[in-house]
């Protein structure tokens, strides 16, 4: 943003202050649509909205008595953190607010919820989330993540919970926010990938990073090697390979917080097919389809062994997927010995 040097001297700005927010950012974007109805800045001002929410409600997890595990799993059949819970009351009820998301789907909830009804409003967007992703790091005070993906809502399809089951592709737009040592929100429409870390003091996401590129190379994985017996062969084949040619791994656990190092660092996350998950562990439509898209658009590569993950044609809201994305060399060094 523009600021004379009048305005500066009477507000005491200097070069340094940082004007750029995710919502001027989100209105300057849509200005540059003339026909644009403003319902998709309205959803990801929402999700900017609940990011806030949930940042502060980790921030006093401890104090407040909500770390642990419920008594109850999820529709995955995995144990559900209080947070996941409170993370994903959270997104319906901000996301419920915008008359212009027609359903919303999540991680935790086993079926698409459909907010409006045929008659009702402007109905124009599926959104799609992972309230908190790597939940279960949030006893030991790692980080965590929300992941999020927004389709068109397709009035044709019938019926219209199958309008959920596009490919990525098709997505207007996705992100993520990092719940780390300090809150970063990363959003792509499409156009590029820009970052933005929340300022807890204005309460506030500021602009960091404009049209963010992905390293070429780097020489670190990151998965989890303690599943390496039951790798495909050709996974096992890299790891040796790497291992020999001087690589190194880091690995959070969260799957925001290590592909979040690797858009910055470079380098390749992997979740291959293992014995205990034949079709890997991570979840094509609301964690594997966002986050490619963001690599993609930083200029990273994306795929399920072969396969560019935003071509799958999903069948299912809540189907596993492999995955290996990242720096477009490191994901070829990858591909090259499947
Ligand atoms: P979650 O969505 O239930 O938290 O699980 C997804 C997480 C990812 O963030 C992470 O990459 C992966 O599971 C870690 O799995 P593992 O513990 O098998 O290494
Ligand atoms: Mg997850």
């Amino acid at each position: 943003m523009e600021t004379t040097p009048a305005l500066k001297a009477q507000h005491h700005l200097t070069s340094h202050d940082n004007l750029t927010t995710l919502q001027s950012h989100i209105l300057a974007e849509e200005a540059k649509y003339p026909n644009s109805t403003g319902t998709l800045s309205w959803i990801l001002s929402a999700m900017s909205f609940s990011a806030k929410m949930i940042a502060s409600k980790i921030r006093r997890a401890r104090l407040n008595d909500v770390l642990g595990s419920l008594d109850s799993d999820n529709v995955q059949g995995e144990r559900q953190q209080k947070l996941d819970v409170i993370a994903n009351e959270t997104l319906l009820r901000c996301l419920g607010s915008r008359a212009g998301v027609a359903i919303v789907a999540s991680e935790e909830n086993e079926e698409p919820i459909m907010l409006r009804t045929e008659t009702e409003g402007d109905r124009k967007y599926v959104v799609l989330f992972d309230p908190l992703d790597g939940s279960a790091n949030l006893d030991a005070c790692g980080a965590v993540g929300t992941i999020f993906s927004v389709l068109r809502h397709d009035r044709r399809v019938m019926p219209v919970e199958r309008s959920v089951l596009q490919p990525g592709v098709r997505q207007v737009a996705a992100g993520y926010i990092l719940y780390g040592s300090s809150v970063v929100f990363v959003l792509t429409t499409g156009t590029g990938v820009d970052m933005f870390v929340l300022d807890p003091s204005i309460g506030a996401f500021l602009e960091v990073e404009e049209n963010l590129r992905i390293p070429t190379k780097s020489k670190n994985y990151s998965m989890n090697e303690g599943n390496r017996k039951s790798f495909p062969t050709g996974y096992q084949n890299y790891l040796d390979w790497a291992q020999s040619n001087g690589y190194s791994s880091r690995y959070a656990g969260a799957m925001v917080a290590d592909v979040h190092r690797i858009l910055l660092k470079g380098g390749v996350f992997l979740y291959p097919p293992t014995a205990k998950a034949p079709k890997g562990k991570l979840r094509l439509m609301y964690e594997a389809n966002p986050m490619s898209m963001i690599i993609e658009q930083a200029g990273g590569k994306s795929f399920a062994d072969k396969q560019r993950i935003l071509e799958i044609q999903p069948e299912d809201l809540h189907q596993r997927t492999s995955v290996i994305m990242g720096s477009p060399d490191e994901v070829d060094h990858v591909l090259a010995q499947l």
